[in-house]
């Protein structure tokens, strides 16, 4: 209950604030998008990360209003980078949402309107959903993921390999990206069986149209790798790491 009331009150107090993760093509590393994690800022001047509160905030039903007020945020930024001409046509911004939001045809429209109003566009826009939560979807959140796609919005998968969807039944979600989780990339260079699955990964994206972006690239080593086997997009640690917007302003130009 405490936390509850405290996490209101940080979302009333505007204290949950969106950083900023660069994504971007590893080949030459050009920028191709921020993914937006929430942050809880205190007055102490302390952070927290997303898997302090975020659970809690699933588990209680707060997590529709955070992840709304996220998105206002985001898109807020959105708007101000292109004012300012900063921010180019194709660079993307990555939301995560809980799979809630796809559950009634109001929350969706919901979604739409907060873009809408932004004065943005939906097409620089993805919405990230776990892949844990993929596999329990039924055929309405599919319904809900396409309506958000025909809206120009592009749909990622995240988590990737931790949710237990056979490779298979990618060919049946409606997605545009898919993030293959860290745990795979910390392993990547010890385990072929890790390696193996980035291959495999890699080939489908081909097969199927999506794209790939791996997540946690924390070395040098990881990163020459997945340019050698091919892998188009990632972000981790030694690229940068999630960021106060002024402090990712100058990639831009870059
Ligand atoms: O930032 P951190 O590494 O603690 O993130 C932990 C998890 O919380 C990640 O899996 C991320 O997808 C999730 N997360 C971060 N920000 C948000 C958000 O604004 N909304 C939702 N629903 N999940 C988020
Ligand atoms: O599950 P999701 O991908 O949404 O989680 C994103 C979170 O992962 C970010 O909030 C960030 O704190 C964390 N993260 C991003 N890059 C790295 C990394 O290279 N290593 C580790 N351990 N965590 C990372
Ligand atoms: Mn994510
Ligand atoms: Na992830």
């Amino acid at each position: 209950a405490k936390l509850s009331q405290d996490l209101l009150d940080a979302l009333s107090h505007g204290d949950i604030i969106p950083h900023y993760q660069p994504m971007i093509r590893l080949q030459d590393n050009s920028l191709m998008g921020f993914e937006v994690v929430a942050r809880w800022s205190d007055r102490k001047h302390t952070l927290r990360k997303a898997l302090d509160f975020i659970p809690f905030a699933e588990k209680s039903g707060l997590i529709i209003q955070l992840d709304l007020d996220i998105l206002r945020q985001s898109c807020k930024q959105l708007y101000q980078w292109q004012q300012l001409a900063l921010h180019p046509e194709h660079i993307r911004v990555a939301v995560n949402l809980s799979p809630k939001h796809l559950l009634s045809t109001e929350s969706v429209n919901r979604l739409l309107e907060i873009i809408h109003q932004a004065k943005v566009s939906p097409k620089n826009l993805v919405f990230e959903f776990s892949e844990k939560e993929f596999v329990r979807q039924n055929q309405s959140s599919f319904e809900a993921l396409d309506k958000l796609r025909a809206a120009g919005i592009l749909i990622g998968m995240d988590d990737f390999g931790t949710g237990f969807s056979s490779l298979n039944a990618l060919f049946d979600y409606p997605i545009d990206f898919i993030k293959v989780d860290r745990s795979f990339t910390s392993r990547m260079l010890s385990s072929k069986k890790d390696l193996s699955l980035m291959r495999a990964v890699r080939d489908l994206s081909n097969d199927l149209g999506f794209q790939v972006i791996i997540e946690g690239i924390e070395t040098i080593q990881q990163h020459k790798k997945l340019v050698e086997i091919g892998c188009e997009y990632g972000q981790g640690y030694y690229i940068a790491k999630p960021m106060k917007p002024g402090d990712v302003e100058h990639l831009f130009e870059a």
